[in-house]
């Protein structure tokens, strides 16, 4: 597996180089708005320390950002009116991840929609 990029997007965010909405932020986590929505409400949670993937996270990494994916399915539910949610996290470019340093997707779902694709 390749090494941990620190010049990718997420990095540049975390390092405030790169601009983000951010929604939420403790001591191992950030969730910010995903800038290509594929539900509305489409959030990112990421660790603020250097992880490519699930392939290469710490049992802490882990901890933490799980930790924060389910405080972010609950603000899915509450301010962002959903009925359900969809949590999608993608490993290596054959797993479809396309930045890359470890992140989770939180997709508030409302009846009868559908998740758009990737990209
Ligand atoms: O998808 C990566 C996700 O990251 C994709 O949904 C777009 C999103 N993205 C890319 N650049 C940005 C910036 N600058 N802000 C917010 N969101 C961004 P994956 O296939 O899971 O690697």
């Amino acid at each position: 597996m390749a090494q941990y990029d620190p010049n990718n997007i997420f990095a540049k965010i975390l390092r405030g180089e790169l601009p983000s909405y951010k929604v939420y932020e403790d001591v191992g986590t950030l969730v910010f708005m995903d800038i290509m929505p594929r539900s509305d409400g489409h959030m990112l949670v990421i660790p603020k320390t250097p992880c490519r993937n699930l392939l290469d996270a710490s049992a802490e990494q882990l901890a933490a950002v799980m930790a924060t994916a389910q405080k972010m399915s609950h603000v899915a539910m509450r301010a962002f009116d959903a009925q359900g949610v969809t949590v999608q996290q993608f490993n290596e470019a054959e797993g479809g991840q396309e930045v890359f340093h470890l992140h989770f997707h939180i997709l508030p779902r409302r009846g009868g929609d559908t998740v758009r694709p990737p990209g």
